[in-house]
């Protein structure tokens, strides 16, 4: 069998270790076509350049002439992986939905291979994380299997794919993943994913309820959770809380507080508490105008939690304070988004890494 299918014995072992069954897989092994396809590109084994796919025509490769078919934008051979039709690929401003223009203005700092023929829907749109920050997390979240919870149309969990050896990306939306996974068979990287569709919540919390002591557990331990999750739209930059200066050094209005209660699908802090019972290691993308003490009480709240074996987590740590690391992350003179880096990524803390949670 091909790569491609083993990718999928995977994705089956952690749903069916999470779930105890093969219910959040999001798509069918059964089914699934030899990838590459033998007749076309063989000799690139699983990667394909965003060259190859605009040198592609529409028209599927062994058929005669006249019986022209039309196959989606990542060309002949991927139709399983393309999820053309899903969602437009806009390639002029005058295609676009006004209140998504200044996303497409964008569209190559989101997906530098975006003319390639990525998809984005209208969540995808306001929510991607920009490949350049993407890239930096990914370097600093460099391990062996890491969790995209919330993987949306895949921003991060592509950068993943070229700094861990294993990423599983979960997402609620059936179409966002397809998009993400179309989006990484843009970048060649979509048999070093395992697609889930779940509710994270549900994943996470069956996973922790997974007997900790076979051997085959520990073989699967995910190393780092990367948390990117709903903040509630485009305008939770004009939230409820009191004002802030996000943009220093700039003339821009100040913002209210972004607080954590308004994270979904539950409050952040929950969403946080339950995260660190997989791994210390958390990465925590949230907006540039949240409130930074309620980002620092998320470590005073975890503390007064459990470890798995039930020993007060304070005690654990009870040598060196645990700090949060917050990294801002600009493009150019704009400030987009704050990464929170707890546990064994944060710069000094690296003995952290390996804790018992
Ligand atoms: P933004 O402030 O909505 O965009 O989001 P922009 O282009 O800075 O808008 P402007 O009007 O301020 O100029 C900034 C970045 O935050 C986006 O590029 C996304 O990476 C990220 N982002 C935005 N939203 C609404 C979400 C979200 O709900 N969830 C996640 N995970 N990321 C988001
Ligand atoms: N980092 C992503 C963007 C994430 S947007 C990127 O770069 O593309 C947040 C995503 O969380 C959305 O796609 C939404 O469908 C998903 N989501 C919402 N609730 C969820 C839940 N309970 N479990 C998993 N995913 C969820």
């Amino acid at each position: 069998m091909g790569k491609r299918h083993s990718a999928f014995t995977g994705l089956s072992c952690f749903a069916l270790e999470a779930f105890g069954t093969n219910q959040g897989e999001s798509s069918k092994p059964s089914t699934s076509p030899e990838y590459p396809p033998k007749s076309s590109n063989t000799a690139k084994k699983n990667t394909r350049s965003a060259s190859d796919l605009d040198k592609e025509s529409t028209t599927c490769v062994g058929e005669p002439s006249h019986k022209k078919r039309k196959t989606g934008l990542l060309g002949p051979g991927y139709e399983e992986y393309d999820a053309t039709g899903l969602a437009p690929h806009y390639t002029d401003a005058s295609e676009v939905p006004e209140h998504l223009k200044k996303y497409f203005f964008q569209r190559e700092r989101y997906f530098s291979l975006y003319s390639s023929g990525c998809l984005l829907d209208e969540e995808g749109w306001y929510s991607v994380t920009p490949e350049l920050i993407a890239n930096q997390i990914a370097e600093r979240c460099r391990c062996g299997t890491i969790l995209d919870a919330f993987c949306g149309v895949g921003g991060n969990a592509i950068a993943f794919a070229q700094t861990c050896e294993r990423v599983i990306a979960i997402d609620t939306s059936p179409i966002r993943l397809a998009l993400a996974r179309h989006n990484a068979t843009i970048y060649g990287v979509q048999d070093r994913i395992e697609f889930i569709q779940a509710d994270y919540l549900e994943f996470a919390r069956s996973y922790l309820s997974r007997p900790s002591s076979s051997s085959q557990t520990r073989q699967r331990k995910i190393d780092v959770v990367f948390l990117s999750p709903p903040w509630g739209g485009p305008e939770y930059i004009s939230g409820s809380g009191s004002p802030t200066h996000d943009q220093p050094g700039t003339n821009e209005q100040p913002h209210p507080e972004f607080n954590l209660a308004s994270i979904q699908p539950i409050h952040g802090t929950e969403l946080f508490k339950l995260t660190r019972k997989i791994t210390p290691n958390v990465a925590y993308f949230l907006p540039r105008n949240t409130n930074l003490q309620e980002i620092s009480n998320l470590l005073l709240e975890d503390a007064s939690a459990v470890t798995e074996k039930g020993t007060p987590k304070e005690s654990v740590q009870s040598s060196k304070q645990e700090l949060v690391e917050v990294e801002e992350e600009w493009m150019g003179s704009k400030l987009k988004a704050l990464t929170c880096y707890f546990g064994g990524l944060a710069t000094g803390q690296e003995d952290l890494y390996e804790q018992d949670v």
